[in-house]
């Protein structure tokens, strides 16, 4: 069975839930544990929620053009399909579109909060969880984005790492320059297995993210049923 046949369904996903309670979200990923889970990570206004559209359907996640507008941790479920039809005996995985960091927040009773609540998301994250890490093409490896590795690197959770805003490298010289740190990218980002280069915008890269993502849940499920039965 081909894992190239599976894919995700625009208009498929269903928003579960939003969650800014740090105990809330604690017993949740708790109780979820065992379910294959992508979180979408990566500075505030980086296109998170528009990766989350282009992957899932327009309108899935709300993206603003104003940085820091995500408080809270919301949760959608979605369904694979099987050779046009829903794979009934799959389970429904979760994505997570979360807040970005970076973002400097001038409430600190806000700050606080959201330290809190992402502190637990991280913590109580498993190997059942890829973090896709996005990043803006035109400003890779920021201060924030590096302090974002070295925190996340040490979680038990896989890793990829996705540029974004590919269609704003308007010049061949640009993108010849981020094509060149390529190999730097990948000894930076060490504990990330794979690395995209993508547009929501345009939706170049997102077949070959979207297939990276299904054969991720696919393998998860996999090792699942290995170590219990
Ligand atoms: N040109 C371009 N703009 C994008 C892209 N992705 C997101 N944006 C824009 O960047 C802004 C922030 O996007 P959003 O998805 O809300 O970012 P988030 O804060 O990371 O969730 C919005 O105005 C989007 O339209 C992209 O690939 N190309
Ligand atoms: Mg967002």
């Amino acid at each position: 069975m081909g894992m190239m046949n599976f894919e995700i369904r625009p208009q498929t996903a269903q928003f579960e839930l939003g969650i800014s309670d740090g105990e809330q979200l604690r017993e949740w990923m708790a109780k979820t544990h065992l379910v294959p889970k992508l979180v979408f990570s990566g500075r505030s206004n980086v296109g998170k929620s528009s990766l989350i559209n282009s992957i899932y359907g327009n309108k899935t996640a709300r993206t603003s053009k104003t940085a820091g507008r995500t408080r809270e941790v919301n949760v959608f479920s979605f369904p694979l399909y099987y050779d046009g039809k829903r794979a009934t005996d799959l389970p429904l995985f979760y994505f997570l579109d979360i807040p970005g960091y970076g973002f400097a927040e001038v409430n600190p009773q806000m700050k606080k909060k959201w330290d809190f609540l992402m502190g637990v998301l991280f913590s109580e994250m498993t190997e059942s969880t890829l973090i896709v890490n996005i990043q803006d093409a035109r400003h890779p490896m920021q201060e924030a984005d590096m302090a974002f590795r070295d925190f996340s690197k040490k979680l038990e959770a896989n890793h990829i790492l996705v540029f974004n805003k590919m269609d704003k490298l308007k010049t061949q010289k640009e993108r010849a320059q981020l094509d060149k740190q390529r190999i730097e990218f990948s000894k930076k980002f060490k504990h990330c297995r794979e690395i995209y280069f993508a547009s929501a915008e345009t939706a170049k890269g997102i077949p070959e993210l979207t297939n990276s993502l299904i054969q991720f849940l696919l393998k998860t499920l996999e090792k699942r049923k290995v170590s219990h039965s």
